[in-house]
């Protein structure tokens, strides 16, 4: 049993999105990111950076912070959708998306939506690099149904931040390599189950 600490994000929803396709028994805990829940003495236990997602796997007592971490952690531990002949650039790309797919958004989430209008220097900054990054990732599937092989986790680890690409002033069809994809794996019921992960806040966007 794995306890999840999660909120409707997508790090969360990378972790529920593969908890559901592993379809082994977890448990998740809502973590209010939005009433500072994440700063509550009880979750820097199992959190020191004050974030979600973090899990706690009861059969292992492993407790573990940082969703590629624990991507890779479950996917190991499970011996699916990281398969030995494709690790490493599973890695890569997971990485790619630790590093940039997933901060960078994040920062264009601050400046496009929730402060448009205060930086036009941020907002130009990442938007431009959003718009790059979209560019890199459409490129790698031209000819692939997935970033790596099958899919894999470098796939769970991407698509929920392409999710949020009306935030990110994103048009899908710029992108028409990674439009098939993000369709592709929008269809998966265990990515419709763990998208409303710990709860439904709207509608998975269709792309
Ligand atoms: N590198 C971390 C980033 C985690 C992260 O940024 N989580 C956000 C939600 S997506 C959070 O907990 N934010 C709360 C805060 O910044 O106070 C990971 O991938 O797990």
């Amino acid at each position: 049993m794995i306890d999840l600490y999660t909120w409707t994000t997508p790090n969360g929803r990378k972790v529920s999105i593969l908890l559901e396709e592993l379809g082994v028994p977890y448990e998740a805990h809502a973590v209010d990111i939005t009433a500072g829940a994440q700063f509550d003495p009880k979750f820097l236990e199992i959190s020191p950076n004050n974030k979600i997602p973090a899990i706690r796997d009861r059969d292992t007592g492993v407790v573990m912070m940082e969703s590629g971490s624990i991507l890779i952690y479950l996917a190991e531990k499970y011996g699916k959708f990281m398969p030995q002949e494709d690790r490493l650039e599973i890695l890569e790309w997971l990485m790619w998306q630790m590093a940039g797919f997933g901060p960078i958004l994040g920062q264009a989430h601050h400046f496009l939506k929730y402060n448009a209008g205060k930086s036009p220097y941020a907002e130009a900054r990442y938007s431009e690099e959003a718009r790059r990054l979209y560019g890199v990732l459409d490129r790698r599937l031209q000819g692939r149904d997935y970033i790596v092989g099958e899919y894999s986790i470098a796939d769970m680890a991407c698509w929920p931040w392409a999710s949020r690409y009306e935030w990110q002033q994103i048009d899908l069809a710029d992108y028409p390599n990674l439009r098939a994809w993000y369709r592709r794996i929008a269809a998966r019921p265990a990515v419709q189950r763990g998208y409303h992960v710990p709860a439904k806040v709207n509608e998975i966007p269709q792309g």
